[in-house]
């Protein structure tokens, strides 16, 4: 098949969602075309089977706010008529969904069918999307795919909550390869962080608000006081001068290190020995299933859609929004225990096989093969 993959090229969960989609459908032999404003960030090395085509918005003086949308819609136009494209398949609903629509409605002028699939994210609904400002674009343009789905069930009660929509949501879950997180940890790496055999504790986010990086730096200081420990932030984000100022003003802080945007997060993982998502919402918390097929123990909220992911009292924990002392209890328990920490280790391994890549990828082929018929 030819596809059309249009999404976020960032560090956010879509974006990395859809570039590992494309990249697998690549290695079984279809042509993918990313159509986005800059490579993603997971599209590395390189593979004869993707191409990757950037949305240009040229700048004019009349314009206070460059017209991405038109940019992508065009761009899809022509990606699709030059490229023998089969179907386009965008990834959050703002304003990839709308900007599809327009171009699927150019594009039947040119008696050329093109099967729009929007997979619905998280924050494009719950956050933005259903903000008045976008919500009515949002509405429409998801009724106007040909398929929407949803990253969990949680994320599909939310768009029926949020949304007067009629349309059926199709849940595919997100997915890992697991064998590329699996793997040893690099004991250098390790012992440069951690020289005295301390606990690795680690969060990766984009720093917003809704995740309460807060609480993690909170949820840390407790664990600290009896397990000697280390945090180690990754990303990068709105929040993330707040939370430095408040590393400047404690004593323990200088335990947390601030590690920025990371690409390779298959090789941090590994030597993480725990993973805190304190978030307000997660649609399905993608970083945490990464850090799950690294073999690392998740505390989390039970927001969302987290509770499809990870098990209380199996892979992890979960606890009420804000209850940093229940996080901080449940770490110690398995932090305080080899044995335990072993058995949370291992289970973690196991539940992320549920959402591995050779599960969840021939379910989009599916629907794929199924559109387009
Ligand atoms: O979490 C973010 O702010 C980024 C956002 C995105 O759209 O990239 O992530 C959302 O999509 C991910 C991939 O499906 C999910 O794993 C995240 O849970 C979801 N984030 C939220 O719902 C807040």
């Amino acid at each position: 098949m030819n596809i059309a993959i249009v999404c976020y090229p960032t560090f956010g969960g879509s974006g990395v969602l859809a570039t590992e989609l494309g990249k697998a459908l690549a290695d079984k032999g279809h042509n993918i075309h990313f159509i986005t404003y800059q490579q993603p960030v997971r599209l590395v090395g390189f593979n004869a089977n993707i191409f990757y085509h950037e949305v240009r918005v040229p700048t004019y003086p009349l314009f206070d706010y460059p017209p991405y949308e038109t940019a992508l819609a065009s761009t899809m136009v022509d990606v699709v008529l030059n490229n023998n494209i089969d179907l386009l398949h965008v990834h959050y609903a703002i304003p990839h969904a709308s900007a599809a629509y327009m171009a699927k409605q150019i594009l039947a002028k040119q008696n050329k069918r093109i099967p729009v699939i929007t997979t619905l994210h998280g924050t494009d609904i719950t956050l933005v999307g259903r903000d008045k400002t976008y919500s009515p674009v949002v509405t429409f343009s998801m009724e106007e795919s040909d398929v929407l789905t949803a990253v969990s069930n949680n994320l599909k009660e939310e768009t029926y909550r949020n949304f007067k929509i009629e349309k059926p949501i199709e849940v595919i879950y997100n997915f890992v390869d697991v064998a590329r997180f699996n793997k040893k940890p690099v004991n250098a790496f390790k012992n440069l962080i951690a020289p005295h055999g301390e606990k690795i504790i680690v969060h990766a986010s984009n720093f917003r608000k809704v995740k309460r990086v807060d609480d993690v730096l909170k949820t840390f200081l407790k664990i600290h006081k009896s397990i000697p420990s280390k945090l180690l932030l990754i990303g990068d984000g709105p929040e993330r001068p707040y939370i430095e100022s408040l590393t400047r003003d404690c004593e323990d802080c200088a335990e947390v290190k601030f590690l920025g945007k990371q690409e390779q997060m298959e090789d941090i993982l590994p030597i993480a020995d725990l993973f805190l998502l304190p978030s307000e919402y997660e649609s399905f918390g993608l970083a945490a299933l990464e850090a799950m097929a690294a073999e690392v123990p998740v505390i989390s909220t039970n927001a969302g859609g987290l509770p499809e992911i990870n098990i209380d009292g199996y892979c992890g924990y979960m606890s009420d929004i804000g209850d940093t002392d229940d996080m901080a209890k449940n770490a110690i328990q398995i932090l305080a225990d080899p044995a335990i920490h072993a058995e949370f280790k291992a289970n973690a391994l196991t539940q992320a096989l549920k959402f591995d890549i050779s599960n969840i990828v021939p379910e989009y082929e599916a629907l794929y093969k199924r559109v387009i018929a």
